[in-house]
């Protein structure tokens, strides 16, 4: 049994109780199910040691589930669901505008089951006769069968997996038989989305390494085996490809397979232009190796300085190495703190106190609480009164707590641009953050647009949420004039926020740079709705280094203190 097992099979689980018009259910079910899929340990792990219950969202009762599926091989819930929906869920997942309900009702009247099923009843003309479709869904579907089952589904947000990843590198540093092992790739790059694990090793005894390797638990199938590249298919779906070089080519190793290629094939270019060769293996003059142990020889011996792999993207790097003028990227140790998270107040899983623990355990200096406000009642949006009571709480336990908090609000930009809570509760917070999450589709470009400068333009909100909306794999960016809004948010010192939740991963980092052209500053967010998210303030900070952002961009680098001075 592996964790992506699991976890499809509580999806499946929270599906099938939604079909049935179960309440509650289904949610605890998709929160543990999302748990386990990005545990970097084996959910059998955990209950040896009896600790089952310690995953984010797994109480006793699923916990109980899963001891039986661990111990019988099957699970009763599970079976007996099936038995009665017969359903592919886990494909019709991956696709929008295929909730549980709708898939249900396909099987029902058409014998739906699978994809391609779906497909032919497409094809045939058939969804569109079902009540509750017509023609014009039966089209949105086919497009959201062609545009994301295909490509989207072989790539993995790395939020999700980076952790996995990691613990995979540990295991084989641990295994005695490497001398390095170093995780390469756009996963090095920390691109938000992942096609497969490059990882490079350093090794004496490469053959019992790649033994190893293959026969670890988290490899489902070996693709290729040999003594200097070994490809795996891993238990998550991707794959992995792990590469024994020798000691001194590692430098160059390390360069060429973490790319990008566009950026490696600039770099050869580079070396050509003066009488070089590079490859994986070194850089060579007249067939005699000149560097290549160190990243740093490479760049260094082509004129270049080093530069950090976020940067690696051919967007204006090579030639700032060039010309020695690379920036002074914010470091990961120098963010103090997250400026979007929620709780049971509003739509999150833990308490405010249960964050604030787990918020200072990692080392932060401060958390924002930002609730809902009262127009998002799908996510249990807070009025004034509400609001106040909360920040009596939260001055409370300011006074006696290491660990700040800062009081906020995720506030709905209302459909006219209007702000969702009027002045005097505004005034307390210590930040608000601007959203849109309603009324955006029949809005056209000039209205969205305008609807969001009005909102810069208040003087009442310091950033704005995730600004483009969009859901990798699920939903486009918003068409805005974007250049607009950064032109507005830099005029009037209203922040955009990276949001590092990996569905969002907004602003994209090609867009954060675009912004920092303007002048615009930026609030980082980790946008959690339990303790389990928090890790994601990682992947918000990887996002500014690929965007090019320095420290004095970041508000998150600043000490609680100076961003209490920040309010208007
Ligand atoms: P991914 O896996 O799609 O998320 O993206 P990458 O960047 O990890 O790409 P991958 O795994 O195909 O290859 C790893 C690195 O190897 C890539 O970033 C650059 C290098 N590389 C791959 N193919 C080529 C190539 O044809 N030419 C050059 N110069 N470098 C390449
Ligand atoms: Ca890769
Ligand atoms: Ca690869």
């Amino acid at each position: 049994m592996s964790n992506q097992e699991l976890s499809e099979m509580l999806f499946d689980i929270a599906d099938m109780l939604e079909i049935d018009d179960v309440q509650w259910e289904p949610r605890a079910y998709r929160k543990a199910a999302l748990s386990i899929a990005t545990l970097p340990v084996d959910v059998k792990q955990l209950y040896e040691k009896g600790k089952l219950t310690e995953i984010d969202g797994v109480g006793k009762s699923i916990a109980g589930s899963i001891e039986e599926y661990i111990k019988t091989g099957s699970m009763k819930k599970y079976k007996d669901l099936k038995k009665k929906y017969p359903i592919d869920f886990a494909s019709f997942r991956k696709i929008q505008g295929m909730g549980p309900k709708r898939a249900y009702a396909l099987y029902k009247k058409l014998k739906v089951r699978d994809l391609d099923d779906l497909r032919k009843a497409i094809e045939d003309n058939k969804v569109r006769e079902l009540e509750g479709f017509g023609e014009k869904s039966e089209e949105q579907l086919k497009h959201n069968i062609e545009s994301f089952s295909k490509v989207k589904e072989e790539r993995k947000m790395l939020g999700y997996v980076i952790d996995y990843l990691e613990s995979l590198v540990e295991k084989l540093k641990e295994s005695g038989f490497f001398e390095r092992v170093e995780v390469a790739g756009s996963s090095r790059r920390m691109k938000e989305t992942v096609g497969d694990f490059d990882i490079l090793a350093v090794s004496g005894k490469s053959e019992a390494g790649m033994d190893f390797f293959t026969k670890m638990k988290e490899v489902k199938e070996t693709i290729v085996k040999g003594s200097t590249k070994t490809s795996v298919k891993l238990d998550i779906g991707l794959n992995c490809d792990l590469r024994v070089v020798e000691s001194r080519s590692f430098g160059a190793a390390m360069q060429y397979f973490t790319g990008n290629k566009s950026h490696n094939v600039k770099l050869r270019k580079i070396a050509i232009s003066k009488g070089l060769k590079l490859n994986e293996y070194g850089l060579f003059k007249g067939g005699k190796p000149i560097a290549g142990t160190t990243e740093e020889s490479v760049y260094n011996s082509l004129g270049m300085d080093l530069m950090e792999p976020e940067l690696r993207e051919d967007t204006g790097e090579v030639e700032a190495a060039q010309s020695h003028s690379l920036p002074e990227i914010v470091r990961y140790d120098e963010i103090q703190g997250d400026l979007h998270s929620h709780t049971t107040n509003s739509d999150g899983t833990n308490s405010i106190e249960e964050m604030i623990e787990a918020a200072r355990r990692m080392g932060h200096k401060y958390i924002a609480i930002t609730e809902h406000s009262k127009s998002l009642p799908v996510a249990k949006g807070l009025d004034d009164k509400r609001f106040e009571e909360l920040f009596k709480k939260i001055n409370k336990l300011n006074e006696k707590s290491e660990i700040k908090v800062l009081k906020g609000v995720e506030l709905e930009i209302l459909k006219d641009g209007s702000l969702d809570l009027d002045g005097s509760t505004l005034g307390k917070m210590d930040i608000v953050i601007g959203a849109l999450h309603q009324w955006t589709k029949g809005q056209d470009k000039k209205t969205l647009t305008n609807r969001v400068l009005k909102a810069i333009e208040s003087g009442k909100i310091t950033t704005i949420a995730h600004p483009t909306g969009r859901m990798i794999g699920k939903r486009e960016a918003f068409d805005m004039d974007y250049q607009k809004i950064f032109e507005s948010c830099s005029k009037n010192d209203v922040f955009l926020e990276i949001d590092g939740f990996p569905d969002r991963s907004d602003l994209p980092f090609d867009m954060v740079k675009e912004a920092k052209s303007y002048g615009v500053r930026f609030t980082l967010g980790s946008d959690s709705h339990s303790i389990g998210h928090l890790r994601f303030i990682r992947m918000a900070t990887a996002i500014a280094r690929r965007g090019w952002l320095e420290k004095d961009n970041v508000i998150n680098t600043l000490s609680y203190k100076e961003i209490l001075k920040l309010k208007r």
